[in-house]
């Protein structure tokens, strides 16, 4: 990288643009744009893509890219930002649901970048060439910013204060929740209610995936299986239980159904090239799906939620919003054509995975992706352009009409597609993992990638979502799940019960979920002094101590906060794992109500950790505070506190 030119206007880094960018709100500062001759790194213009490239020395890290597959060193792999629909959480896959464009560079130079791009972009860290990052955009329309800094931290603090504060949902979102792919009526989540209570286990949400709804229709609650929902939601309230119901992107194609007609005659409904609605089939079947690119879109679709607000519902879900499509006619129509076409004949193998590939194909599909138009200011605008802004612009029309009619920190959402910006009116959770082991690792190595682009209030389904868990797994799941602000047990139709009090010994899980509401007050805390001073609240352990080669590399631990530093057990049938300490600590197992303390020194030791004790590790000098575990956070005498470390 050449030296950069002058610090930027606003001292924060310099900006540089190209074209006309489209506008994604993701950055508050204004900047004077520099031009292009002046970036600071090699690039080029290649057939309409914009690229450019750095090396990078053997030992330098490269982080970043928020909620992506693999390690919190993004080294070594090719990524993608293209918010995508994928439950299968590989380490061989690009993308998963979001789009976090901020990468940096760690070792003996230090600098970040973010690229404000809401179409394609492919990171080639390492992957072609060891020592090289190339990153190439689908466009040549975009803002990067360059951000210069001694440390990382450093940048991330300069990163975050122009992307702007991160989003502080209520305080009772930091209790814990459940949920189920779905509770579908008011029956069944008294049942999850009462059983937790019976198990004496503390919860505070209890969650409504899409069969709460009539026919799938956004804004509609299924009367026969919740009747008299105001009145229910009242009931639940008094039980300091807070429902939270799911709402998907698309709007269901039916005739007398408000939301639609009033979406068809307002003409807020994507379009195809030649103008007509784009219709898309997912689980409502064919969908309208909402221009989130208009201003008066945004503003109309937000203030849908007030039909479920004014039921006293404080709480969101919002997902689909990739967006994800299931089919399209067209695509129904040539897949079908084809298997017509194969009738009778006798097919050779390609011909008959071409065939395959025609069905399987129809989900997400780009050639649909292609045929969605955006009005962007009066112009039609292609949906490959802004493809990574489409859920965060969902997110943020309910984010906005929140805090418009409620105030901040008063409705808890979380979206599943983001973008940066979103980070300021709504969290994120991390999709459709599975119930396997490796997945608590991936749960932790994207926490502090998700915290250095904004997004605070976040967390994965706890138990894993696909497949079948086992008592263990939810065990030390929920024991990762203790320390991140979303803990949500959250699983798919057809799996296994995955709600603690369908496992022997309860006793177990209540002990893990007590240590939860023991930290509150200190997680809390931490979580708002995070979004105050643009901080992290989980850092790799190489922030801290970046000449320490072990912590440098080290996967699978962070540092929380000023104080603490965790290490979960994420391996099936170990009683406990090797631990690198990087300086004296104390090691602290807390179970329910009981605290073992024990001084360890610097260096690698083994800790026991049964499957009801949580491991947690406190910087020497430095205190954690804890109060009486409590049925709800609403129970939890913050004042009285004791002190451990
Ligand atoms: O196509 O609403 O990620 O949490 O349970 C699946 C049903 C749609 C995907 C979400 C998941 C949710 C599920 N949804």
């Amino acid at each position: 990288m050449k030296q950069l030119q002058n610090k930027g206007v606003y001292g924060y880094g310099e900006k540089f643009t190209l074209g006309n960018p489209i506008n994604t709100e993701a950055v508050i500062k204004q900047f004077d744009s520099l031009s292009v001759d002046k970036f600071p790194f090699e690039h080029k213009i290649e057939n309409g893509k914009f690229s450019f490239e750095f090396n990078m020395n053997e030992n330098d890290i490269v982080y970043g890219l928020g909620e992506a597959p693999r390690g919190i060193n993004k080294r070594g792999w090719v990524y993608e930002s293209f918010c995508a629909d994928d439950p299968f959480h590989t380490e061989t896959k690009s993308s998963l649901y979001a789009a976090h464009n901020f990468l940096m560079l760690s070792g003996e130079k230090n600098f970040g970048i973010f690229v404000d791009f809401p179409a394609k972009i492919r990171w080639d860290i390492g992957y072609s060439q060891t020592d090289k990052t190339v990153v190439t955009l689908n466009g040549e329309d975009f803002d990067i910013y360059i951000l210069d800094g001694k440390k990382p931290l450093d940048i991330v603090h300069e990163f975050r204060k122009i992307i702007g504060k991160s989003y502080i949902p209520p305080f009772w979102a930091f209790g814990y929740q459940q949920s189920r792919w779905s509770y579908e009526t008011n029956d069944a989540v008294d049942n999850v209610i009462d059983s937790y209570n019976k198990a004496q286990i503390p919860l505070d949400c209890v969650y409504l995936d899409i069969d709460y709804m009539e026919r799938y229709k956004d804004f509609t609650v299924d009367s026969k299986k919740f009747p008299e929902f105001a009145e229910y939601v009242k009931q639940k309230k008094q039980q300091e239980i807070h429902l939270i119901p799911i709402i998907d992107a698309g709007v269901k194609k039916e005739d007398g159904y408000s939301v639609y007609e009033e979406g068809i005659k307002n003409e807020y409904f994507c379009k195809t090239k030649d103008g007509q609605t784009f219709e898309g089939g997912v689980w409502p079947g064919i969908v309208g799906f909402p221009d989130f690119m208009q201003k008066e879109v945004r503003s109309w679709f937000g203030s849908k939620y007030k039909t479920l607000t004014d039921m006293g519902i404080d709480g969101f879900w919002n997902d689909m919003n990739e967006p994800a499509i299931f089919y399209t006619q067209n695509g129904l129509d040539k897949a079908l054509e084809k298997a017509e076409a194969a009738k009778g004949k006798n097919l050779d193998l390609c011909d008959f995975f071409a065939l395959k590939d025609a069905f399987t194909g129809l989900s997400n599909n780009s050639e649909d992706y292609s045929s969605i138009y955006h009005n962007i200011d009066g112009k039609m605008v292609c949906h490959d352009r802004v493809h990574n802004i489409y859920g965060a612009n969902m997110t943020k029309s309910a984010g906005e009409y929140f805090e418009k009619e409620f105030g901040k920190s008063k409705i808890l959402m979380f979206s599943r597609a983001s973008y940066v910006g979103a980070h300021r009116t709504s969290g994120i959770w991390f999709g459709d993992n599975h119930s396997w082991w490796s997945h608590i690792l991936l749960n932790l190595k994207m926490l502090p990638s998700a915290n250095m682009c904004g997004f605070l209030y976040c967390g994965a389904d706890l138990g894993g979502f696909n497949e079948n868990c086992t008592r263990d797994l939810v065990l030390r799941f929920l024991a990762l799940g203790v320390f991140t602000p979303l803990m949500r047990n959250h699983s798919a139709c057809g799996t296994r019960n995955q709600e603690c009090y369908n496992f022997e010994n309860t006793s177990d899980f209540k002990d893990i979920i007590e240590v939860r509401y023991r930290l509150i007050p200190y997680l809390y805390k931490t979580f708002c002094n995070a979004s105050e001073n643009d901080d992290m609240i989980f850092r790799p352990l190489s922030f801290d101590y970046p000449d320490d080669k072990i912590a440098r590399e080290c996967e699978n631990q962070l540092m929380l906060g000023d104080e603490c530093m965790i290490c979960p057990v994420y391996e099936q049938n170990a009683s406990g794992r090797y631990v690198y300490l990087p300086e004296d600590m104390t090691f602290v197992k807390l179970s329910g109500e009981n605290v073992s303390t024990q001084p360890l020194e610097k260096g690698v030791h083994y800790i026991d950790v049964a499957l009801n004790e949580v491991p947690l590790f406190i910087k020497k000098g430095k205190k954690v505070p804890l109060c009486k575990p409590a049925m709800r956070t609403s129970l939890l005498d913050t004042e009285n506190l004791e002190f451990i470390g």
